[in-house]
């Protein structure tokens, strides 16, 4: 695997690089986002309103060839907006940063990198709305829309929210495997065309007090225990949003909106910062 963005720096350093970043003059988060953690008392680490004229500084770049994401597949939108006036909106074409998998498959992706960060072993909140554009393709191929891996792990990702012939599912990976054995749950079905709010908890462990839980527009829908690490791999965990897939002739559009990593619900959950609450 190649090097990783957020494995050039030590636990120090990404603290003190997300600091400047909030107080440096790139638009890391909007006004609406300090009113919100005011309101909530808590405050993500990690915020991404998409209100800014680029993605947050935080996102690793997409170069082509070697990041996750081609030339022009990420761009702001205004659109669409689950919050303030715009959101992100990635598009995967047919070879965009393509890949063969351990399988032999081709593999294409356009996704957004948070890094590489220190989080195994601790209970860590995500959070993120995305919406499925009315004529988006729904077909039967492996399509995964969000992913949690483990940096020095090869194969499957340990968490992935999936998309595939119109079933919504969340799969977790057994550690101990590579390719693909786990445990998929099934999630509510997606609605064409609007707004879903997704919560993750999850706690990244190699022994059994690992978790996941999750939260489908306010209501809990996934509640697992056990090995969600390998001893295999490093402490280091990095989630992607967008499209990951395999080859397929049509492009896929999907908007996300309200990205968040934090420390409790209410510093991540995407309707927190909606004026009427
Ligand atoms: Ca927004």
């Amino acid at each position: 695997m190649a090097p990783r963005g957020g494995g050039r720096t030590s636990r120090p350093s990404v603290l003190v690089a997300l600091l400047a970043a909030c107080g440096g003059d790139r638009p890391v988060h909007s006004p609406a986002a300090d009113l919100a953690g005011e309101r909530s008392g808590s405050a993500a680490f990690l915020f991404d309103g998409f209100e800014g004229d680029d993605v947050a500084g935080f996102w690793l770049p997409g170069d082509h060839g070697s990041g996750r994401y081609a030339p022009g597949a990420v761009s702001i939108a205004a659109d669409r907006a689950r919050s303030g006036n715009r959101s992100v909106r990635i598009t995967v074409r047919e070879g965009d940063v393509e890949q063969t998998g351990g399988s032999g498959q081709l593999n294409e992706r356009a996704e957004l990198d948070s890094g590489n960060r220190p989080f195994a072993g601790r209970d860590l909140w995500y959070g993120f709305s995305f919406l499925i554009p009315e004529g988006f393709p729904v077909v039967d191929t492996r399509l995964v829309l969000a992913q949690w891996k483990q940096s020095g792990l090869e194969g499957s990702p340990l968490v992935a929210v999936r998309f595939r012939a119109g079933r919504h599912s969340l799969t977790v990976r057994d550690p101990a495997s590579t390719m693909g054995a786990g445990k998929e749950y099934g999630l509510p079905d997606l609605p064409i065309g609007q707004w879903n709010d997704m919560v993750f908890r999850i706690r990244f462990s190699a022994e059994d007090d690992g978790s996941v839980e999750a939260w489908m527009n306010g209501a809990q829908v996934v509640s697992h225990r056990g090995r969600t690490a390998s001893r295999d791999g490093e402490d280091r965990i990095y989630n992607k949003i967008g499209l990951y897939r395999d080859r397929w002739k049509d492009p896929m559009t999907i908007y996300f909106d309200n990205y968040a990593v934090g420390d409790r619900f209410a510093a991540v959950d995407p309707a927190r910062l909606d004026r009427s609450r």
